[in-house]
């Protein structure tokens, strides 16, 4: 299962990182892959979105669910 989200303010290889770092914690495990260009997060091997969500928020960021 995996899980998107569009993060418009996701806009730079920090903000990835951060990102990334955040979802990992969050659901330690999953595979987060970032494609800056599209500002699309997806996650990969984790099925609690709403933590994720939540988490991605928490770092600073505003997740739209896909
Ligand atoms: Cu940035």
């Amino acid at each position: 299962m995996s899980i998107e989200f569009q993060v418009a303010d996701m806009t730079c290889g920090h903000c990835a990182k951060t990102i990334t770092a955040a979802v990992a914690q969050a659901a330690p495990g999953a595979t987060v892959t970032i494609d800056l260009p599209t500002h699309r997060v997806t996650v990969t091997g984790a099925d609690d979105a709403d933590k994720i969500e939540d988490a991605i928020r928490d770092a600073g960021y505003q997740p739209q669910p896909v």
